[in-house]
């Protein structure tokens, strides 16, 4: 075989959870293409297409080299006509006329524009933009009412809407670590998500809390809260129920997307100092750090005050170190900070933070359904599903043939049970 001429065609697998996908791969244009398409697709509320063009993106993601011409993807599968068509128009053109179009279409950059409004989604972005509204500007002039999620998305759109980078996730996983130890202690916290594959950024940040004895963490969410909404860190939350019951007979419909886990979607209040360095400091309690700036890293001493009745160590202990936002990310945080309409320059930002909590005997699962991305997520319980017989979900697998759940306590684990090879973390960004 003459390297670089063929992909080496050794029969790429088809299900995106049989192959590796790494964060970084060798042809970003035609996936960059593709996803415009995709995104289209799933604002118009066409689902089947949308999954259609991602699950086409992904296989061109798990590609060990770039493609340079359409003879390349012989034997490939996942390459639907339209997408195979789109991508060809790209590799000829350099650009497809049809994303160019979509791209530019005022009804696309409305409906990104308003669904890019925390808690709106396709179907009430599309009835605001057939009333004429195509921003969000044009949405709080329109008097519409909204309910309490979507009021503090348009309140904090710009800052929702900009990227949160690695060291402000570690940022909030250190408030909550001690949101939750301060509740429960031994509690374990788990980052996942985006960040978990290896991101730098994200859209929001993703936690996922257990307690190696089980039974202790339920109802621990409301607490976690409590304490986060005491010490002022909270701008807004949304907490939900655990609602998860295991039946004999197995899962009572096909696992969706949504689980029942006890979980809350926040909005996060993350200090920063107005060159965008970060002091974290809670109503009451100012932790120490280290703070590293332009002329290297300087000790900010620390003085914990343990307030919090429910942990009974009263000795000032000190907290991981953090972290700081520096650079061109800090610059483009103040600026939006500094533009906000409601104030002035402040000394925070608003980041989104989704936290869920699983009992111990779930937990591998939930590690596995909350790591993403969502096409992988998807693949792994269309594999289960069809060539196994299984019903995989957040909460549990299930063996239909065997009519019974298979336990598991490890990521490997459950991807042995469905005979399939393990993929990391880091390789699962189809
Ligand atoms: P990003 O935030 O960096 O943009 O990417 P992400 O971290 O991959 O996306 P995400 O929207 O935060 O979702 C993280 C994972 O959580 C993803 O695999 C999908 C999954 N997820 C939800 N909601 C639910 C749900 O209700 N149930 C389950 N099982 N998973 C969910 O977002
Ligand atoms: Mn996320
Ligand atoms: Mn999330």
């Amino acid at each position: 075989e003459k390297p670089g001429l063929e992909l080496a065609v050794v029969s790429v697998p088809s299900y995106a959870c049989q192959r590796h996908t790494p964060l970084l791969h060798h042809n970003i244009t035609l996936t960059d293409a593709l996803s415009i398409l995709a995104e289209n697709a799933e604002l118009g509320e066409n689902e089947g297409r949308g999954v259609a063009f991602r699950r086409a993106a992904a296989l061109l993601k798990s590609l060990p080299q770039e493609v340079r011409g359409a003879e390349q993807l012989r034997g490939l599968p996942c390459l639907g006509e339209h997408s195979l068509r789109v991508i060809k128009e790209v590799l000829e053109d350099g650009v497809s006329l049809e994303v160019e179009t979509t791209t530019h279409s005022e009804q696309f950059k409305a409906m990104k524009a308003l669904t890019g409004i925390f808690g709106v989604g396709a179907k009430t972005a599309d009835r605001w933009f057939r009333e004429g509204i195509h921003t969000p500007s044009d949405l709080q002039r329109s008097g519409h009412t909204l309910n309490r999620a979507q009021r503090a998305g348009l309140q904090y759109y710009d800052e929702l809407n900009l990227p949160v980078t690695k060291s402000e996730a570690v940022a909030i996983g250190q408030i909550v670590e001690r949101a939750v130890h301060a509740v429960l202690p031994g509690a374990e916290i788990t980052l996942i998500g985006g960040f978990r594959r290896g991101k730098q950024t994200g859209h929001d940040v993703d936690f996922l809390i257990t307690h190696p004895d089980e039974g202790r963490e339920e109802g621990l969410m409301p607490k976690v809260v409590s304490w986060l909404e005491a010490q002022g860190f909270l701008l807004y939350q949304k907490t939900t129920g655990n609602s998860y019951l295991e039946s004999k007979e197995g899962p009572a419909r096909p696992a969706s997307n949504m689980d029942r886990f006890e979980r809350c979607f926040s909005i996060f209040r993350l200090s920063t100092d107005n060159e965008g360095r970060e002091i974290q400091t809670g109503r009451e309690i100012q932790t120490g750090r280290e703070i590293q700036t332009g002329d290297g890293p300087q000790t900010y001493s620390p003085t914990l005050t343990n307030t919090d009745p429910h942990t009974h160590s009263d000795s000032p202990h000190p907290l991981p170190q953090t972290l700081v936002v520096v650079g061109d990310h800090a610059q483009k945080v103040s600026w939006v900070l500094g533009h906000s309409q409601c104030s002035g320059p402040r000394s925070w930002r608003a980041v989104r933070v989704d936290l869920v909590v699983s009992p111990y005997s779930q937990f591998a699962f939930a590690l596995l359904g909350w790591t993403g991305s969502k096409l992988f997520e998807r693949e792994l319980r269309r594999w289960a599903v069809h060539e196994k017989a299984m019903t995989l979900s957040s909460h549990a697998l299930y063996d239909r043939k065997r009519t019974q759940y298979l336990r598991a306590s490890s990521e490997e684990e459950i991807f042995a049970h469905l005979g399939l090879e393990y993929i990391p973390p880091c390789d699962r960004n189809a």
